[in-house]
């Protein structure tokens, strides 16, 4: 006779599976993985039982191999989940750490990708930046400063990378993500230092701009001059 416990992790799929098939089979399934997961807990225990009583020359090879002398020692399992745990742990309070967005940043642009450029808005100042075929564009931020990225596209799916920045998040049409980033003191032009980091199409290879930080100051006259 077959086991029903084995027989109750099985999902029996009908030809007309309604709701409660699926929910009945989902519930068999955690019961059988829940009853097995306790009896290999319990396994030096109830496995050493067999064949215990019985002289040694008369124990089946199974039954001297499951004899509790032999069974898995569990510490390696509690090491195993401990390990598990703590990189759980670590994962998590990094994620939410790198994620955390100040209410009220110094600054937030806009980025817009298409196919195949980028398009950069500083909302409320009245720039907008965008890369032509051949004509790099160029994103500039103050430094110092806690910058707010708004991102987002227009057709496909595209990434916005600046590897210095050691950030990188996805954009998708009808979506904004935002992230934040602190801009350091350190002043500079870096060319092709973004990218799109998605293939995007054809001309994905085409979405690179430039970043250049430049002083609250001269970040004032540039909003002044790009201003059309
Ligand atoms: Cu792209």
């Amino acid at each position: 006779m077959r086991s029903p416990v084995r027989h109750a992790g099985i999902l029996y799929l009908k030809s007309r599976c309604t709701a409660e098939d699926l929910r009945a089979s989902c519930r068999r399934f955690v019961q059988t993985f829940l009853a097995r997961a306790h009896g290999r807990l319990n396994s030096g225990v109830r496995w050493g039982k067999r064949g215990a009583d019985k002289p040694v020359e008369e124990r089946q090879p199974h039954e001297e191999a499951l004899l509790p002398h032999r069974a898995f020692p569990r510490w390696p399992a509690a090491v195993a989940l401990l390990i598990v745990g703590a990189l759980f742990g670590i994962t998590f309070f990094s994620v939410r750490s790198i994620d955390a967005e100040e209410p009220d940043p110094d600054l937030t642009v806009a980025v817009t990708g298409f196919q195949w450029q980028w398009q950069f808005d500083y909302p409320g100042r009245g720039v907008r930046v965008i890369g032509t075929d051949g004509v790099e564009p160029e994103l500039v931020l103050p430094s110092g400063t806690k910058v707010q990225f708004d991102l987002t596209s227009v057709d496909v799916i595209h990434s916005f990378w600046i590897p210095g920045f050691r950030f990188k998040r996805d954009m998708f049409p009808g979506q904004v993500q935002t992230f934040q980033v602190d801009i350091g003191d350190r002043t500079g032009s870096w060319p092709d230092s973004g990218v799109c980091a998605e293939f995007c199409g054809l001309d994905h290879h085409k979405m690179r701009f430039s970043v250049r930080i430049v002083t609250p100051d001269e970040f004032e006259s540039w909003l002044q001059e790009a201003r059309p």
